[in-house]
């Protein structure tokens, strides 16, 4: 009887822990990831180190080199709602300008110790995930 709960148990972790991992994870926070967002390799992400990972996620996103991105460049990193907030000159792109903006903003969210930098805790929160879609 014991083991038979334990095993069940055992299960419902299992299955519940595959869940929640294709809920929030998004993007994997790990070690390839923060070699990148990390450069200087002190275990967090600070704001410059957020700003030079999403200008270069920028340039990858703007193969027309225009200097904007618009909804279908931005399309599985921000939705329709995201980018009108972050677009307060309402021209349906998003500029340099805007985007660093957007990412300060979320950089901000994602702080709530507000110590400046991002740790691999708050990088896998809700608004964590939701800033490495724009910066990874
Ligand atoms: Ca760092
Ligand atoms: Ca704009
Ligand atoms: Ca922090």
């Amino acid at each position: 009887m014991f083991p038979r709960i334990i095993l069940t148990l055992g299960l419902l972790v299992g299955a519940s822990s595959v869940l929640c991992q294709s809920a929030v994870a998004e993007v994997a926070v790990d070690a390839a990831l923060m070699k990148v967002l990390d450069p200087d390799a002190d275990g967090t992400v600070d704001l410059a180190e957020v700003k030079a990972a999403g200008a270069a996620v920028f340039k990858k996103l703007d193969p027309d080199n225009d200097g904007t991105l618009d909804a279908k460049e931005l399309s599985g990193r921000l939705d329709e709602a995201g980018l009108k907030a972050a677009d307060p000159d309402n021209d349906g792109t998003l500029d340099m300008d805007e985007w660093n903006a957007l990412i300060e903003k979320d950089f901000k969210a994602a702080d709530p110790d507000n110590d400046g930098t991002l740790d691999e805790a708050e990088l896998k929160s809700a608004v964590g995930q939701k800033l490495l879609l724009l910066i990874a």
